[in-house]
């Protein structure tokens, strides 16, 4: 049997489905993923240059060499943004006018039906984009936050902002303090009640598909060790190996926007 119909019986059977999505998922949208070759480090990068943005210099405390060897492991934590707030800001609003011009793809969309047919689905999502939510998605769990969301880092206030550029970086808040991106940066806890229920809903699957992540960054990707555990049968759609290749039930070595309308 081919892989599309092997899944499809697989979902068609399946009384309970969860899924974990990651950048790749976004690819096909237009939006770079973090870690394949030309993704966001290296576009922000050229980018910037085009743009003759804030160019760093030894005054400005670290030459401009190292921001080259960057990885989004060392600029997404909060000690990055605590050094340079604007140069972090600089990325996410960079980021923010890429995710503006995208529009949710197939994949998006054909996971925004598979909800409306399955009685128990979830989607996990470490994407911040909110192409889930436009594609239709409801039953949804963004365990990396939110890149419309903005927080006071003095007052915690919180409030969405759905310009693709912002007049002033950093953002301020109406008390004064600077506000962040609200996403979930390394080292920082996801969010407790939505983590808690992707592991309920990971550990309760009968199917769990794994769709365009690498699977390097825990917990996240604890989750799909844990549906293994649990019983889950482990789909993953990618169309490169990674480090969960060996442990699923079956690896479709695949674009997502191609292969998840197939499942259906
Ligand atoms: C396609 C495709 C197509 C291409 N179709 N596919 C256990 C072991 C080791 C380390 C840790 C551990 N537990 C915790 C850690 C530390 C750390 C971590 O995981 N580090 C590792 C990297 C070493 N984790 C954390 O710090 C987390 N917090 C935490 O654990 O809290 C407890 C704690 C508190 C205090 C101290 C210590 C711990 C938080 C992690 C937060 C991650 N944040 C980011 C940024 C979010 C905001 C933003 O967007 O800017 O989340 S980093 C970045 O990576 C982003 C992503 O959500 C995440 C995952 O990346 P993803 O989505 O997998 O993208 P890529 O680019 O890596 O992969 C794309 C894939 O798509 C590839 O496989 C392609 O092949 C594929 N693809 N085209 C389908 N068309
Ligand atoms: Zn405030």
């Amino acid at each position: 049997m081919t892989s599309a119909g092997t899944i499809r019986d697989w979902v068609a059977s399946a009384h309970s489905i969860a899924v974990l999505t990651g950048a790749g998922i976004s690819a096909e949208s237009g939006i770079p993923t973090f870690r394949d070759a030309g993704g966001l480090w290296k576009n922000f990068r050229a980018e910037r240059t085009a743009r003759g943005a804030h160019q760093v210099t030894d005054e400005q405390s670290r030459p401009a060499a190292l921001y080259a060897n960057m990885t989004p492991e060392q600029l997404a934590t909060p000690q990055a943004f605590a050094r340079d707030p604007k140069f972090v800001w600089e990325w996410y609003d960079w980021r923010r006018s890429v995710i503006a011009q995208a529009e949710p793809n197939a994949g998006h969309m054909a996971l925004a039906q598979l909800e409306k047919r399955t009685a128990d689905f979830t989607l996990v999502t470490q994407n911040v984009d909110g192409l889930h939510d436009r594609a239709g998605s409801t039953r949804l769990l963004k365990v990396h936050g939110d890149i419309w969301t903005l927080r006071c880092t003095l007052c915690g206030r919180e409030r969405q902002d759905l310009r693709p550029n912002l007049p002033e970086l950093p953002p301020q808040c109406h008390c004064g303090g600077i506000e962040r991106p609200g996403v979930v940066w390394f080292g920082e806890n996801l969010p407790p009640e939505i983590w808690s229920q992707a592991e309920q809903s990971a550990s309760a699957a009968g199917l769990f598909l794994v769709v365009g992540t690498s699977a390097l960054v825990y917990p996240a990707a604890g989750l799909v060790h844990l549906a293994k555990a649990s019983g889950a049968k482990v789909v993953e759609v990618n169309p490169a190996e990674t480090p969960v290749s060996g442990m699923v039930d079956f690896s479709w070595r695949a674009p997502a926007a191609e292969a998840l309308p197939q499942i259906l």
